[in-house]
């Protein structure tokens, strides 16, 4: 890894996550989580972290501006998301990777675009992204989490299920709206894994 670029990268996300400190070492404890499991599953090891580092770099944004970024930047969002503004980070975040950070990697861009709801048939680093998000060290309140730190390391397909299965009923038990897109993708892994 390039250990200049890391430190240009982390300096610029702290600036952006405006003093937020607490978003900054989860995005490292992503960052490091993803990097681990890059390693197990053959993943390139800097694009795992830098993915990692930044996938919530467009989450310290206020939720009106956030979309009207989108808007602006003609960033396609779905009524589901305009209605619950709180998924936006992942889509806008996605197109500030260029825009505000100087990477141009589709791969990269895909992996932050479905960090909080999953999409049905995602890739190694997507799956990546999604795990490490859920698992780092410092998130403790999800049910069955130590069971899925295990799982995490074993079958990256029978993870990224249990983790929708248990975001979906925490949605649900908590009467919390659930997007489109994360209900195809738990349908995708029940019936592809
Ligand atoms: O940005 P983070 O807090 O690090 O994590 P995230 O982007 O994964 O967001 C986590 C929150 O998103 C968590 O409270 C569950 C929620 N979430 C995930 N999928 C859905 C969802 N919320 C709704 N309403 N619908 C979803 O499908
Ligand atoms: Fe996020
Ligand atoms: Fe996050």
């Amino acid at each position: 890894m390039n250990h200049e670029k890391i430190l240009e990268l982390s300096a610029k996300l702290q600036q952006v996550l405006k003093g937020e400190n607490k978003r900054y070492v989860h995005s490292v404890a992503v960052a490091n989580t993803s990097m681990c499991l890059a390693s197990r599953y053959d993943v390139d090891l800097e694009k795992a972290y830098i993915a990692g580092l930044l996938h919530d770099n467009a989450k310290c944004i206020d939720y009106e501006k956030q979309i009207r970024m989108c808007r602006e930047m003609s960033v396609a969002l779905t009524d589901f998301e305009l209605k619950n503004p709180y998924l936006v980070h992942g889509k806008l975040g996605a197109h500030l990777l260029k825009k505000d950070f100087g990477i141009d990697d589709r791969s990269m861009s895909e992996a932050i675009k479905w960090h909080t709801t999953g999409k049905p048939c995602m890739n190694k680093l997507e799956s990546i992204i999604f795990i490490a998000d859920y698992i780092e060290p410092m998130r403790h309140r999800a049910s069955n989490i130590d069971m899925i730190r295990t799982l995490a390391f074993t079958d990256i397909n029978t993870t990224v299920k249990q983790i929708l299965s248990d975001t979906i009923k925490m949605l649900e038990d908590n009467n919390r709206p659930i997007d489109p897109v994360a209900f195809k993708a738990y349908e995708y892994y029940i019936n592809n894994d």
